[in-house]
């Protein structure tokens, strides 16, 4: 499954930045003051539950321990992976490990002071992260159904890394449509591209496309920010509730500025206005076509709320498209990933449409050739065939009318 352990990694270099800040201040909250000097700080345990059904991503999770960790008995692993195959992740795995899984999150949420929302994140092409990903989000709906589900969704690379992506892709939407609040869909293709062409990188690694997304995910939804409306959206499960207020439509996408190379982020200067022009909602439009109906915007930096608030900002920025929400982060917060000012924007909007199309077509395509039917056959048996391909008719049909979706 998709490794969450970058997005910690990410808030960990936030922290340290702002360690480092502190210290050229010669705060006493600093590692280094009198006091602390030389002690070394307790590794801190992240706030997550590993799932997968075969033992060597969680291993290798358990064994990184940098300033944090992952939390052993929190972590549930078979042996055998899911062979990229839906059916088996929804419908074998998903029963067999339901008691336990959910044990699990008994455990984290009794623990927790304040649950604003479970993040998922899956990946769409395998047969764990859309199979069992999407059978546990449905049970978090039945176990906790007023906590919002976020699942963060890794698109796989167009060019095909698994023969039945489509089917799987096309599975796993089908059926979080009805158990997410917000399917935040996040695209290697994309990744791959923001890293190659904006970033600089030779030969973007998973590694840097997981930055991309932590980057994102971090930006747009999970940095605490204020916002100056009544609506006070200062949290995730917020944002979404404003993003999604329709519940035929949660698929969301995002964007951040600036994306440049690292090497290149102490010469940056951005200027509000810059930024937002970055990602502004026109070039949306223009790129992804279709409507737009709400953006969630995030800026991160020390004058941030000054620009919100500031006559000026109505001229550089608005929306004729979507009903907009700007977001700032407190401006005691460190600036985000090493930049003064950094802008996110999560939106609901028409962008999935075209890469939905195109799984949708060929798992039609695929299933009208009865190809690798029998993965998810064989999991109904006992069924009758017609209701099989019932099976298959229903999922694959039912909410992706995707031509008429947003448009
Ligand atoms: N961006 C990104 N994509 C990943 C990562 N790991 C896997 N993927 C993508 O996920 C897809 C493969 O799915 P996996 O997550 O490996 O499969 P799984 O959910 O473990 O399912 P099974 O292997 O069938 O048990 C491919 O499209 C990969 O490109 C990652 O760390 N980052
Ligand atoms: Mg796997």
């Amino acid at each position: 499954m998709f490794r969450a352990q970058d997005v910690q990694n990410e808030i960990d270099q936030l922290e340290a930045m702002e360690i480092q800040r502190e210290r050229l201040k010669g705060s006493p909250k600093t590692l280094t003051s009198a006091r602390g000097a030389g002690r070394k700080r307790p590794l801190r345990t992240a706030r997550a539950i590993l799932v997968d059904m075969e033992p060597r991503v969680i291993d290798h999770c358990l064994q990184k321990k940098k300033k944090w960790k992952y939390d052993p008995s929190r972590a549930f692993k078979m042996e055998g992976g899911s062979g990229n195959n839906w059916a088996q992740g929804f419908l074998k795995h998903g029963e067999n490990v339901r008691d336990s899984v959910l044990d699990l999150f008994r455990k984290e949420v009794e623990s927790c002071d304040f649950l604003d929302s479970f993040l998922i994140l899956e990946s769409v092409a395998g047969g764990t992260g859309s199979g069992l990903g999407t059978y546990l989000t449905g049970e978090l709906k039945d176990e906790y159904p007023q906590v919002c589900r976020i699942n963060c969704l890794v698109w796989p690379h167009s060019s095909g890394e698994v023969i039945v992506q489509s089917y799987n892709t096309v599975f796993t939407m089908a059926n979080l449509q009805e158990y997410s609040n917000a399917l935040l869909c996040l695209s290697n293709d994309y990744a791959h591209s923001v890293c190659s062409r904006q970033e600089k990188i030779e030969r973007p690694e998973m590694d840097d496309l997981n930055r991309v997304f932590t980057r994102d995910i971090y930006g747009g939804l999970l940095a605490p920010a204020i916002d100056s409306s009544p609506l006070q959206v200062n949290r995730a499960a917020g944002a979404v509730k404003f993003l999604c207020q329709h519940p035929s439509y949660k698929c969301l996408g995002v964007e951040s500025a600036p994306r440049i190379s690292q090497n290149a982020i102490s010469f940056a200067s951005n200027s509000w206005p810059a930024l937002l022009k970055q990602i502004s909602p026109n070039k949306s439009k223009r790129e992804f076509g279709g409507v737009q109906l709400a953006q969630v915007l995030t800026l991160a930096g020390r004058d941030a709320q000054e620009y919100v608030q500031s006559p000026q900002r109505q001229v550089d920025y608005s929306s004729p498209y979507a009903s907009t929400l700007l977001r700032f982060q407190n401006p005691m917060t460190a600036p985000l990933f090493g930049f003064d000012r950094t802008v996110s924007m999560v939106e609901n909007s028409a962008r999935v449409v075209a890469p939905l199309d195109v799984a949708v077509e060929k798992a039609h395509g695929m299933l009208e050739s009865n190809a690798y039917v029998h993965q998810v056959s064989f999991f109904i048996a006992g069924q009758d065939p017609a209701s099989q391909t019932n099976f298959f008719q229903k999922i694959v049909h039912r909410p992706w009318n995707v031509k008429g979706r947003h448009s």
